[in-house]
């Protein structure tokens, strides 16, 4: 036989023929997956196999989220949720091992993930909270799915930069969020009544891939201008730093610490608060009683000389020093 097949990968097709059910005809395919040879003449084989294959995952049987109308909610931990959004396949499940402790299922063929799983992945001082999500598609339709993402504070927009349909599912997975009423890449909401406007990032996964690098370049002709984008491979860890760095960033917060007059600031974790938010705020969330007893602050940080005093409609900036004065 031209393509060279294996015993292994004709042992499981008969099996795949032979099989009754959708869950033994998925694992039949799996594993003919599994134990193709990798080489060009079969590559329209694996394709076919993963087009197959990701039908019938799709319309198997949920696990029970929805009836049980549980996990609607993912609730929120750090110091913002982040959730991953994408097309099958795209790295999604491996960026989240990558970048935290969690370890979701990682598999080479699309719909793997079937249910929200939450990780915390740190950014210097702060923790995040990445959600590895089912993929965004058409063929997998649960409005749990669409509820957590539109309670999430931003999300990272993954898409695998080795597949040639690259545009095509990114603009297809758009579509269905568009749908659903969530426009990513706007802070504002659409004018739709219910829409939300989600902050994104556009991560360009699978970098170390052959052909990576070229997809990359029409991605940032077309998206740059409505996405931040980050180029990473989950795989060998190139710019997942800067991705840590980026999702910080894009949840728009700063860190502020306090110091007591006359101590050292206190190098225990900071307070975090979004972006453009005042004095007040900072001393609301370190003691009620200085709401009515705030004087005045000092503050060490940025463009300000050393313990610059400061009023309570002080803007906070990010790494800023704070001693409350009452
Ligand atoms: N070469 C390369 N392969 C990757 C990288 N990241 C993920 N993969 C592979 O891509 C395939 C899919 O990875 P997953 O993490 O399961 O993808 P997913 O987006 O979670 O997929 P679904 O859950 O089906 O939506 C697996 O075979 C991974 O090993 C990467 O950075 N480089
Ligand atoms: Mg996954």
């Amino acid at each position: 036989m031209a393509a060279n097949l294996t015993p292994e990968y004709l042992e499981a097709e008969k099996r795949f023929k032979g099989a009754k059910t959708t869950d033994e005809k998925v694992e039949a395919l799996e594993q003919m997956l599994a134990t193709i040879p990798r080489h060009k003449g079969t590559e329209k084989l694996q394709a076919d196999l993963k087009r197959r294959l990701s039908k019938l995952r799709a319309g198997q049987q949920r696990p029970p989220v929805s009836r049980a109308g549980l996990m609607h909610r993912m609730e929120k931990e750090g110091a913002g949720q982040v959730v991953l959004v994408g097309p099958p396949n795209s790295g999604k499940s491996q960026l989240l091992r990558a970048l935290t402790r969690a370890a979701p299922e990682v598999a080479e063929y699309p719909f793997t993930t079937r249910a929200p799983l939450p990780g915390m992945m740190v950014f210097e001082d702060v923790q995040i909270q990445l959600v590895d999500l089912p993929p965004v598609h058409p063929d997998f339709f649960e409005t749990w799915l669409y509820q957590i993402i539109r309670n999430a504070d931003a999300a990272l927009l993954v898409v695998d930069l080795s597949d040639p349909d690259l545009l095509e599912d990114l603009e297809t997975t758009l579509a269905e969020l568009r749908k659903a009423k969530v426009e990513l890449g706007s802070t504002a909401p659409p004018n739709s009544v219910g829409g939300i406007g989600l902050r994104t990032i556009l991560v360009g996964n699978k970098l170390d891939a052959s052909g990576a690098v070229e997809d990359l370049e029409i991605l940032k002709e077309l998206y740059r201008d409505r996405f931040p984008i980050v180029q990473v491979s989950a795989n060998t860890g190139e710019g997942l730093e800067q991705l840590r760095r980026a999702s910080f960033d894009l949840l728009a917060l700063v860190r502020v610490y306090t110091k007591a007059p006359g101590k050292k600031q206190d190098l225990t974790a900071p307070y975090v608060l979004k972006r453009g938010s005042h004095l007040m705020d900072l001393a609301a969330m370190v003691h009620h009683d200085f709401l009515t007893q705030l004087k005045f602050a000092r503050v060490w940080g940025h463009g300000r000389f050393e313990g610059q005093m400061v009023n309570r409609d002080y803007q906070l900036v990010d790494k800023d020093v704070i001693e409350l004065h009452r």
